[in-house]
Parts: C-alpha cells; sequence; structure tokens
C-alpha cells in the first residue's frame, strides 16, 4: 500500500510539527527532504506540487496539502488514533488554545530574540534587548503555569498537539541560548532549566521519545551553530 510522501527541510519549526505527527501516530511515510541550498523548493516538479514553493508538503495519494496546521488536522481525520487534538469538547479547546497561544505570541516573542542571534544581528538589537527579555518571560511563565496545572510533563494533561507545536520552538530557543549564552542571561535565559523547571522537565522528557531523535534537523547534527 502506498505511504504518504512529506516533503521537508530540515530546521524548518512547520515542517518538524509533521514529522512529530506522523510519528507520533505511527503513520509508515516516505521522507523527502527538500535542499535549500540548491533551491529545490523552487524547482518546477515541485511547484507543480506547491505553487508557493514553500514545505512541508504532505502529498498522499491525489490528496496534496500544504500548511503545518492543515496537514495535521488532516492526519487526524485520517489516523484518528492516538489523538493529538483531545477527544471532548473541553479538552479540545484547552488544546487549541495553547496551540494559538504558543504560534500566535510565544513563537513570535521568542524568534525576537532567536532570529537576530541567528543573523549575527544581535547589536542592531541590543536596545530592544529588555523588552524582548519581558515579553520572553510573559510567555514562558504562561506554558510554565499551563504545565504546573497538570500532573504529567505535559502541557495539557496528556502528549497532544500543543505540545508538538512547543518542541520546535524550544529547541531553537535553546540553540540560541547556547549560540549566545551572554546575551541569554542579559535577557533573564540564563539557567533556563531552574527558570522553568515545569518547561525543563517537559524539554528533558521530548529529548527522550524516539519520535524526538527521528526528527530531529539532520543539519543540527553537523554541530555548528551557523543557523536555525
Ligand atoms: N504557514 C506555513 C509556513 C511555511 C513556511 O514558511 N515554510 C518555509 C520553511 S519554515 C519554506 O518553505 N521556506 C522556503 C521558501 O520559502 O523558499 C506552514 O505552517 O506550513
Amino acid at each position: 500500500m502506498p505511504v504518504p510522501t512529506i516533503y521537508w527541510i530540515s530546521g524548518s519549526a512547520p515542517a518538524w510539527r509533521v514529522l512529530l505527527g506522523l510519528e507520533f501516530k505511527n503513520v509508515k511515510y516516505q521522507s523527502h527532504i527538500l535542499q535549500t541550498s540548491k533551491k529545490e523548493q523552487k524547482e518546477d516538479w515541485f511547484l507543480s506540487i506547491n505553487p508557493r514553493g514553500q514545505i512541508p508538503v504532505l502529498k498522499d495519494g491525489e490528496t496534496v496539502v500544504t500548511e503545518s496546521q492543515a496537514i495535521l488536522r488532516y492526519l487526524e481525520m485520517k489516523f484518528p488514533e492516538p489523538a493529538l487534538f483531545g477527544s471532548s469538547p473541553r479538552e479540545s479547546a484547552a488544546i487549541e488554545q495553547s496551540i494559538q497561544e504558543i504560534l500566535g505570541y510565544c513563537d513570535p516573542a521568542l524568534s525576537a530574540f532567536i532570529q537576530p542571534v541567528f543573523r549575527n544581528q544581535i547589536d542592531q538589537h541590543r536596545t530592544d534587548l529588555p523588552d524582548i527579555g519581558k515579553t520572553i518571560k510573559s510567555e514562558l511563565t504562561s506554558i510554565e503555569n499551563k504545565i504546573g496545572n497538570t500532573s504529567t510533563p505535559w502541557i495539557a494533561g496528556e502528549f497532544t498537539a500543543a505540545d508538538i507545536m512547543l518542541i520546535p520552538t524550544i529547541q531553537r530557543l535553546l540553540r540560541a541560548i547556547k549560540k549566545e549564552p551572554e546575551v541569554a542571561v542579559e535577557i533573564n535565559l540564563g539557567d533556563f532549566d531552574s527558570r522553568y523547571p515545569g518547561l525543563g522537565t517537559w524539554n528533558s522528557t521530548v529529548e527522550s521519545l524516539p519520535m524526538f531523535e527521528n526528527t530531529y534537523p539532520p543539519h543540527w547534527r553537523e554541530a555548528d551553530l551557523a543557523d536555525c
């Protein structure tokens, strides 16, 4: 039986979330990684699949789904178990709320630090650092509190799509902290695990999961912290 193909780029947060969804649901899939250095995502054959020339894209037979959130919803409908989006109105609303908060507020807050770090532009953003630090603290505290309200390491009780959204976000943050430890201290991100113990445990639990190992961005393993 043909299996779906996922087109992706190493280090892309949206693509990583889709890979995690596939792994969590134990879906057999074919992985097609595109090389941005060769601009493969803008080649005609790929534009015929997604005219935007963007990944992730899932091709399942004749069905082509673009946009990571749509792909995760498609996977949930097609492979309902194990569920990622809850099984009651209340659970599903809590998960959805966390997803919107992570993607809409937490991600942009952290990106204000992560992007300048990886673009080597921290000096241009130096005067903004105190505000960046405050916003990050507020967003991380909000997630820390959610984790603190459950008896598990996860955001919504069980492992759900909310955790999947957060994995690339936190991994990129930790990578930026590693690259610029002094700036991290300046914006109160030094000593991450003791400052945010719930998130620290959440992250070490995530890192022990086979699906994390199976989907870790391959180019990040090649050591240097050149990009995110
Ligand atoms: N909203 C889209 C974002 C897609 C996106 O921005 N993809 C980026 C990688 S993270 C991409 O394909 N970049 C290559 C390009 O635009 O040439 C989603 O969630 O899937």
